[in-house]
């Protein structure tokens, strides 16, 4: 196996960050994790040095590079870990189809509610323009088990790339303290046990920097 990087930003505040890191983990797939912190005088141009984007997170794999979070998780799936993806056809359609969902969609969720794994607060999940989109979640996250979870306590049943996509909205629910159908909630509690999200958590917990007004 090439040597991978995985160049990232804070953990507690960096939810893009969080999921190739995450399925990567799942995944056993072994690297090296970069850090460049967010929100400094020099973020800007660091991140420049790996990212044509000027956003984490990128993946180093040799001379291959691989932006946007998404597509890392598809990087690594096809390379070494083609299990990220659940096997069966309608399970696979639809898992691809929220992961796509998330990465281009939910505005408010991240413009009002922030990931910040350390943090506690309530107000912000009620206002309204957020409302629809946690929502749609609270439906998305039941149907999922529903249909497909029967073999495991994720969304598919195992771990797949749907879960690393959606981790962490199941921080900010638990940060913003949202109340989701019992299902849904099951499901939240059994992403938060994942060792590797315990990890994440507990990384991010000590990291001593604190972004105000975060607008990852
Ligand atoms: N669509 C991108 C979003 C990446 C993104 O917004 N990253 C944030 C950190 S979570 C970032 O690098 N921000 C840099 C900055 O604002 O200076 C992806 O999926 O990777």
């Amino acid at each position: 196996m090439s040597k991978l990087t995985l160049v990232i930003g804070n953990k507690n505040y960096s939810p893009w960050s969080l999921r190739p890191w995450l399925a990567m983990k799942q995944a056993g797939i072994k690297f090296t994790e970069m850090k460049i912190l967010l929100d400094t005088p020099t973020t800007h141009q660091e991140i420049g040095k790996y990212s044509p984007t000027g956003l984490l997170p990128v993946l180093l794999d040799g001379e291959i590079k691989v932006w946007e979070s998404l597509a890392i998780c598809e990087y690594v799936a096809e390379k070494f870990a083609t299990f990220l993806w659940p096997k069966d056809d309608a399970a696979r359609a639809m898992a691809r189809a929220i992961s796509a969902e998330m990465h281009a969609g939910f505005p408010n969720l991240g413009r009002y509610m922030p990931m910040d794994c350390r943090g506690s607060y309530s107000e912000p999940g009620m206002i309204p323009e957020v409302k629809p989109e946690i929502d749609r979640i609270d439906n998305m996250w039941r149907e999922c088990r529903e249909k497909f979870g029967a073999g495991g306590d994720m969304l598919f049943g195992k771990f797949t790339i749907a879960d690393a996509m959606y981790a962490p909205l199941v921080s900010r629910f638990a940060t913003y303290q949202i109340k989701l159908n019992p299902v849904a909630q099951a499901y939240a509690e059994a992403v938060w046990a994942l060792p590797d999200m315990q990890e994440w958590l507990a990384a991010a917990a000590v990291e001593p920097e604190n972004i105000f007004h975060s607008r990852f």
